[in-house]
């Protein structure tokens, strides 16, 4: 191996679960679990692995996820079959849960939300002991799953489940979440408390692109007795950002928000649809910039739980979660840029067999977010934050 060893003076926890990825969402659907191999096949022809702590996840139990989802929907998860969408009796709670094209039911749902749920509550649990300053689980963060409903590729809301976990020992967390879509599910959930400091960088086109919340504006419910009013922060941003205007809005609006509310934990949705070419995904982030959020999150040393999200180009999916392990272990400048020719799968990331295609080069969305615009949203921000410090 490459050379990368222990110990780094803090300590990083790997959490998966190998049986995740073989379930399939079927034949023209986005989301491809399968990435999640590609993913792992990647750190460990780098030897990242022989720097983290490494935990084959359980699923998680039934009780476990009844801490926020309801049971009558969980035990639907759990019983139902494929044949079941064509069973008309049972057409009425299908569509009551809105299991559909985006979420649909297929082989071992119940096996797949239970092993993805269990890997980021241990994760969690990890921190809180602290067994671990930063723990990893690339098959969570699947964050528009709502209490009684499945929704935009999710069904179990492990974001949700982890930070519980971790309030149990920390007055306030912080969420952050770059994944293209609006973190709506974790937003939803912690609504009304201030024990969560929810914040979300995505696209946001009200009609046009899913799931269509996440104003500026939307700040949690602006009630005298709503502790959690000014608890949710969102960044809504336009087409083809790029990566120095990305990263410059992240450290101003992330720093702030640390700098005021001052968690105890954080946990980072790292979904790579953020990522330029993505098959779903309308930004210009590389690799790099991708990652470079991660690194600035790393620089407070908080205990922190990083979960993966959507992403929906595989072969970037891989390249960005790895390069974000190497940073996390603080390995990054022993990569070799060059992916090795050990690698499984290698063939996918030809014809430049490079961890940082420029991939805003390759198919690049023109920019529609002006520095004008930028600059306002950062200050709305900041006064945002005037209101939280009471
Ligand atoms: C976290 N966009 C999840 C992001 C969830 C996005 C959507 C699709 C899509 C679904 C397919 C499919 C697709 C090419 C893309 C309004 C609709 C339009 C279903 C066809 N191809 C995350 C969810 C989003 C399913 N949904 O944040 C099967 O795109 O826009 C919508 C809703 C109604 C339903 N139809 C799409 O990244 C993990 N879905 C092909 C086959
Ligand atoms: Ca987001
Ligand atoms: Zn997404």
């Amino acid at each position: 191996h490459n050379g990368i060893t222990r110990p780094k003076g803090y300590r990083v926890s790997w959490h998966a679960n190998p049986a995740v990825e073989p379930h399939h969402f079927g034949q023209s659907h986005p989301m491809k679990p399968w990435r999640l191999t590609l993913t792992k096949q990647l750190v460990m022809a780098y030897g990242m692995h022989y720097a983290m702590d490494l935990y084959l996840t359980r699923a998680a139990t039934f009780e476990e996820m009844a801490e926020f989802h309801k049971e009558d929907y969980l035990e639907f998860l759990r019983q139902v079959v494929p044949a079941d969408m064509e069973a008309p009796e049972q057409s009425d709670r299908i569509a009551s849960y809105n299991i559909g094209d985006d979420c649909p039911i297929f082989d071992g749902l119940y096996n797949y939300c239970s092993l993805y749920a269990g890997g980021t509550i241990d994760a969690a649990r990890k921190l809180v002991n602290n067994q671990s300053e930063i723990a990893i689980n690339w098959s969570g963060g699947l964050h528009h799953a709502k209490k009684a409903e499945a929704s935009g590729f999710c069904y179990v809301n492990d974001i949700v489940l982890g930070i519980l976990q971790l309030l149990r020992h920390h007055p306030r967390v912080m969420y952050i979440d770059i994944d293209v879509h609006h973190g709506d599910g974790v937003e939803q959930a912690f609504w009304s408390t201030d024990r969560v400091l929810t914040v979300s960088f995505h696209k946001y086109d009200k009609d046009n692109f899913f799931p269509g919340t996440g104003a500026l504006d939307s700040t949690g419910p602006a009630h005298p007795l709503n502790p959690g009013a000014h608890h949710a922060i969102n960044v809504p941003l336009n087409d083809g950002i790029e990566d120095a205007d990305y990263l410059q809005l992240f450290k101003e609006v992330v720093g702030s928000c640390v700098e005021t509310y001052r968690p105890g934990a954080i946990v980072l949705q790292c979904g790579a649809d953020s990522l330029g070419c993505d098959r779903l995904g309308c930004f210009n982030l590389n690799v790099t910039g991708h990652g470079s959020c991660v690194e600035y999150v790393k620089t407070f040393g908080i205990p922190l739980l990083v979960v993966g999200g959507g992403g929906y180009t595989p072969r970037n999916v891989s390249r960005a979660w790895a390069h974000e392990t190497s940073i996390l272990i603080d390995a990054a400048d022993k990569i070799d840029p060059n992916i090795p020719e050990t690698v499984a799968f290698r063939n996918h990331f030809g014809p430049d067999y490079s961890l940082f295609p420029p991939l805003s080069e390759m198919r690049r969305i023109e920019n529609k977010n002006s520095k004008a615009y930028l600059a306002s949203v950062v200050a709305a921000v900041k006064e945002q934050l005037r209101y939280m410090k009471g």
